[in-house]
């Protein structure tokens, strides 16, 4: 088998690499020229822990090939953006863009499976413009298991980070437009996923991707709903979760500034606009987690309101963390950067920032806010505001004499 991976970005780089260190010949297609010639040169554009290396020894190998222009092979991955747009009204148009990028190279007996999180029918709606652009070629929503091209949707679920061991070890699900598709991809995926691969329908595998991304927001959304109880109530949210926790069957997840990244944030969106009336869990919880940074902003305004009360100079802000989570440098959709940029707005000139993930602010920072090591930003500082759980933050010393608000329960929330 050959596979050409569609979209070569934080997803279908590291799945072209994973499939081409088994030996798989991949070539990789990507709009993307700049990108095309870095992964050539056996560079990566996107930071992974272990990519580059990977990549390298592929493209040395001669397994892996970038480039601009589609070329035929005997399966076709599609990993593009699946964003929202109008609203939270799901975006295909880089699928369709793919799907009929891909249409005049296929061939009969070829297989495409879509890997980018999609709404439910987006499957069957890429062979639908796949059939548009090919009549002389049959499709399963009209042929059933006679057609000449396969076609599955088989959701990726590697968490950023740790994409090339999650990529191997993890299940996946493999929704086939019919039970043919499916085993026919299975195959494909079993070339280097070690992970069961379970065969499914193509809308099942949609809505099991949308499930797992909304089950964990919605039990984000429940530690932020505790935090601001807590916080009304005066409880230390992080020692009552610790001790509720201690019940064998409760596992409550960490409160924080908010819910960021590519995936959790959008995702359960995609359910509430396909089925609004029924889908309230999912819509509250994503109205929890995208008011968690007002509220942080809440606390932050209320203890400058408190350092004016006491001091004639105007407070010092010290924001500590901007990445989108803990030990990464990726600040995409990220509670802590929109928390930190619209304090720099608000207070400009008063705010210090702390990443050591990153090597300067991001431009719309820069000159507004300084960046800097965290005793320095820390020696000169009335207002401690802590946003992502980096370990470098949680090896030190709670600050003293500040104001601290603490969204993640790294100095406030260790046990006594
Ligand atoms: N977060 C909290 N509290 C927690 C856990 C996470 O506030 O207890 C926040 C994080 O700080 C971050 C956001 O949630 O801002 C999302 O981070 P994450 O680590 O939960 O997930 P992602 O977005 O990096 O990756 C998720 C994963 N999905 C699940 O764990 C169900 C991953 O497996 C998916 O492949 C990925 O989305 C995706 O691409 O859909």
């Amino acid at each position: 088998d050959s596979i050409c991976m569609v979209g070569l970005g934080y997803i279908g780089l590291p799945t072209a690499v994973v499939f081409a260190l088994r030996g798989v010949k991949v070539i990789g297609l990507d709009v993307n020229a700049s990108a095309v010639d870095k992964i050539n040169r056996g560079e990566t554009h996107i930071v992974e822990p272990g990519l580059e290396d990977a990549l390298r020894r592929t493209v040395d190998a001669g397994h892996l090939r970038a480039t601009t222009t589609p070329e035929p092979a005997d399966a076709f991955l599609i990993a593009v953006p699946t964003p929202f747009c109008n609203g939270h009204e799901p975006d295909l148009t880089y699928v369709e863009a793919a799907a009929r990028s891909i249409a005049p190279v296929l061939k009969k007996g070829d297989l495409v499976v879509l890997e980018s999180t999609s709404p439910v029918g987006a499957t069957e709606q890429m062979a639908g413009w796949l059939a548009e652009e090919r009549a002389d070629l049959s499709f399963p929503q009209t042929a059933g298991e006679e057609a000449d091209i396969r076609i599955a949707h088989c959701p990726e679920r590697i968490l950023p980070g740790h994409a090339l061991r999650e990529l191997v070890s993890n299940d996946r699900v493999i929704g086939g437009m019919t039970a043919g598709c499916a085993s026919r991809a299975r195959a494909l995926y079993k070339l280097a996923v070690e992970g069961d691969c379970i065969e499914t329908d193509c809308r099942t595998a949609e809505m099991a991707k949308l499930t797992e991304n909304s089950f964990r927001d919605v039990n984000i959304a429940f530690a932020n709903e505790l935090s601001l109880i807590c916080d009304r109530l005066d409880i230390n949210v992080w020692e009552l979760i610790r001790l509720a926790n201690r019940h064998p069957r409760v596992n409550i997840l960490q409160p924080g500034p908010g819910v960021g990244g590519h995936c959790i944030a959008v995702d359960p969106w995609f359910i509430v606009s396909q089925a609004p009336e029924e889908a309230r869990i999912i819509r509250a919880a994503r109205e929890i987690n995208d008011g968690k940074p007002e509220w942080v902003l809440a606390k932050v305004h209320q203890a400058v309101a408190e350092h004016a009360a006491t001091s004639d100079r105007p407070a010092r802000i010290a924001c500590f963390g901007l990445a989108f989570k803990p030990n990464i440098d990726d600040l995409r959709e990220s509670p802590a950067l929109n928390i930190a940029r619209r304090l720099t707005d608000l207070y400009p000139g008063q705010v210090d920032v702390v990443e050591p993930f990153v090597k300067e602010l991001p431009e719309h920072m820069q000159g507004k806010a300084n960046l800097l090591r965290a005793s320095d930003a820390l020696s000169s500082s009335d207002i401690v505001v802590l946003l992502v759980d980096h370990d470098d933050f949680k090896a030190m010393p709670s600050p003293t004499g500040k104001r601290i608000i603490d969204t993640r329960g790294v100095w406030t929330g260790r046990p006594v």
